[in-house]
């Protein structure tokens, strides 16, 4: 028998008594851990108001299979309703993250050739792999600078630098030189903006910006600035490679980068390639950086387990013989860590799509258009998916664990994320060259939890020292 929708437990009833109860709950900053308690309050399936943000929560990958079977042609995620009103509000395209319907899957086609495609890789590593070797070399000179043979830091603002060095150097086919004792200010401003962003982004996802923008709230005008800030700087960015690209026209040499083989190809209008390349630039900081930030952290609370990831990657060198696609082809345990991450520390606290039809699950009948949310944090830490899902336990993406609809970091299907083959390269490139240069070591027993700033970030600094080997 199949019951009603209406039926899903839940409190939908009254949004903005359950968008008091949510603040109240400092649920802003929490959304995670509420998420883990509603699904243990009403279990694997629940209905939730909150405010205007309506949805349906599930928790288990085999109704995550079934929600993504129907997601359509038009895979629809949530509306972040902030990041749409801003570009309206200045005129400004949406680009691939915010595109729907044909106009994205048109957009995403093309992009997909030039940023996601196996054979971009080939292009990307070597510039990647020079990155992740300025990093070791800048990493180097501030343990000479210490004069005590370590250095112990919050990395977190170093491996910003890194992401964005790495993720302009595969954009623009040029480095902007992050990794230098000078940091542009221009830089840091664009970085710094990037976090304000998303930090101002998450009140709005309860309370529609339109309202925001009418009282004249702090947290819309914060939000327009930190936008402004990362356009200004992207169009920087942008115009400088397409006044190169006219000047030495004609001289076909080596890979030129995402942005100027974009415009080569022709296929998208500038306007469009310059809202995804604006697009691309800002979601390739935080997402990686704090990826790596929790890595490390986990491997220093592992010392084993690093030892057994540096073996690892010492016989990959050897193996491959300078050639740095093998090596990447012959480090599983590397890529168990980052998976491993992922799912005690994801980016994304969950995935959702509008579902283009009516669907069945946990006998619930949930009818076309609803939002249905897969809880990715709270499924990463169930006992019911993962064998004791508080071990941090790389190898269990190598072995006997079924695998089918638990690996969702980077999202599902043709609307997961765009740059996820990039991120890949770039946080396996990094782990590559700290693992033979340095051991991550932690200072005493603190305990590091997630807070939620639209992605999840650590609640409070990792320190870390890195000691040469
Ligand atoms: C979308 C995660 C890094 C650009 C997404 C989505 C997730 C995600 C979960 C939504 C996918 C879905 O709905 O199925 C991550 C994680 C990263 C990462 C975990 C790193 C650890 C990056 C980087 C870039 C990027 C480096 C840019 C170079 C994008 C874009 C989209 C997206 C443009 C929207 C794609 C579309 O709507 O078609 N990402 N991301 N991400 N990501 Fe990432
Ligand atoms: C946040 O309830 C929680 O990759 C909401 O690189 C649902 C939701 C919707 C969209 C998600 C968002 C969450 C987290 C951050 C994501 C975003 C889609 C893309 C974005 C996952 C889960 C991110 C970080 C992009 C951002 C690119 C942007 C800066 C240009």
């Amino acid at each position: 028998i199949v019951r009603p929708f209406n039926e899903i437990p839940g409190l939908w009833k009254n949004g903005w008594a359950n968008l008091y109860n949510f603040w109240k709950l400092d649920g802003f900053r929490n959304l995670h851990r509420l998420m883990l308690q509603n699904f243990n309050t009403f279990g694997p399936i629940y209905r939730e108001k909150i405010g205007h943000y309506e949805s349906v929560n599930i928790i288990n990958p085999e109704d995550a299979a079934i929600l993504f079977k129907a997601e359509g042609h038009y895979p629809k995620r949530l509306k972040v309703e902030a990041w749409t009103s801003y570009r309206d509000y200045r005129n400004r395209k949406y680009g691939v993250l915010l595109k729907n319907g044909e106009d994205w899957r048109s957009n995403r086609v093309i992009l997909n050739k030039e940023v996601i495609s196996l054979k971009m890789l080939e292009n990307f590593v070597p510039l990647l792999d020079e990155v992740g070797q300025d990093f070791v070399a800048r990493v180097h000179k501030k343990i000479k600078r210490t004069g005590q043979n370590k250095w112990t830091t919050d990395l977190s603002q170093e491996l910003f630098k890194y992401a964005l060095e790495s993720v302009s150097s595969v954009l623009y086919g040029e480095r902007l030189g992050l990794l230098l004792d000078y940091i542009d200010p221009e830089a840091q401003h664009f970085i710094d903006c990037i976090t304000l962003m998303f930090k101002t982004t998450s009140p709005m996802l309860y309370i529609p910006p339109a309202l925001l923008k009418q009282t004249g709230s702090k947290v819309w005008r914060d939000h327009v600035e930190a936008w402004d800030g990362i356009f200004n700087h992207a169009d920087r960015c942008i115009q400088n490679i397409y006044k190169k690209l006219h000047q030495d026209a004609g001289t076909p040499k080596k890979y030129p980068g995402v942005l100027a083989s974009l415009l080569m190809l022709d296929k998208l209008s500038i306007e469009d390639i310059k809202a995804s390349v604006t697009e691309l630039m800002a979601g390739g900081v935080d997402t990686t950086s704090i990826t790596l930030l929790w890595t490390l952290y986990e491997l220093a609370r592992h010392p084993n387990l690093q030892e057994e990831l540096r073996a690892e990657v010492a016989a990959a060198r050897a193996e491959s013989q300078g050639d740095l696609l093998e090596m990447l082809k012959r480090i599983p345990l590397v890529k168990g860590a980052l998976k491993e991450t992922l799912r005690l520390h994801p980016v994304a606290v969950s995935l959702q799509r509008y579902i283009a039809e009516d669907i069945i699950i946990q006998k619930y009948h949930i009818p076309a258009g609803t939002l249905v949310q897969l809880g990715l944090y709270a499924m990463g830490r169930d006992p019911k998916v993962f064998f004791r899902p508080e071990q941090y336990q790389p190898s269990r993406w190598l072995r006997t664990e079924t695998h089918y609809f638990r690996s969702l970091g980077f999202g599902f299907g043709p609307r997961q994320c765009l740059g996820r083959r990039i991120a890949e390269a770039e946080m396996q490139l990094f782990l590559i060259h700290i693992l033979e240069n340095f051991r991550v070591e932690k200072q005493r027993h603190v305990e590091v939890q997630s807070t939620f700033e639209l992605i999840l970030l650590p609640d409070k600094p990792i320190i870390l020292t890195l000691k040469p080997l």
